[in-house]
């Protein structure tokens, strides 16, 4: 298993912004990708991480609601569809490719997605609240939506510039850093 680098917006937003191959086949390739998606949605305390965001751009992904401390959970979704959509809720999201921004997005309160496992068996999945949000949030990344672009246009407009103020500061921060590590 290894920890790899997360793609961010908007360096690497050709990629992110990409729509993903299906897989043909789970073989022993595609269950080190998803050893490795695991480990790297651990390691960056997430609860959810789509293949694109680490550069890969099949429909895969994984989901665990149970935090980077018990990692219990793990639910892996290889070509998954949406099947079924019901109802609306409005909720606060992030995304490991836009570090430190969150912002509302509306989705379907409850989904019925259907996807393959890291055994290569169909499998189906009904849920609702934090799964349904974070299903629907992930199979977006496998169509090369990121979640700004499910905002309204206010708060889209809003993210952008909070967005753009959160990485110039990171940008000064790595500057200060590495004046600080050369002297
Ligand atoms: O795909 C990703 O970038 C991982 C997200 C998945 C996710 C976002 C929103 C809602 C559910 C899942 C990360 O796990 S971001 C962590 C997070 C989770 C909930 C709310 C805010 C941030
Ligand atoms: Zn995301």
């Amino acid at each position: 298993m290894a920890v790899r680098d997360i793609l961010l917006f908007p360096e690497d937003s050709d990629t992110l912004t990409t729509e993903c191959e299906p897989v043909e086949e789970v073989n022993d390739e595609i269950r080190q990708l998803v050893d490795d998606l695991a480990e790297t949605m651990y390691d960056a305390e997430g609860i959810g991480l789509a293949a694109p965001q680490v550069g890969v751009n099949k429909r895969i992904t994984v989901i665990d609601l149970s935090g980077p401390d018990h990692q219990d959970a793990l639910h892996v979704l290889i070509n998954p569809e949406i099947l079924e959509v019901e109802g609306s809720v409005v909720r606060e999201e992030g995304c490991l490719s836009f570090p430190g921004l969150y912002g509302e997005v509306e989705r379907a309160e409850r989904v019925r997605v259907e996807a393959t496992n890291r055994e290569g068996e169909r499998y189906e999945i009904e849920s609702e609240g934090l799964l349904a949000v974070a299903l629907q949030h992930e199979i977006d990344h496998l169509d090369g939506v990121l979640f700004l672009e499910q905002m309204t246009p206010t708060k889209r407009r809003m993210a952008r510039r909070e967005y753009r103020k959160i990485r110039s500061k990171m940008t000064r921060q790595k500057k200060r850093k590495k004046r600080e590590s050369s002297t």
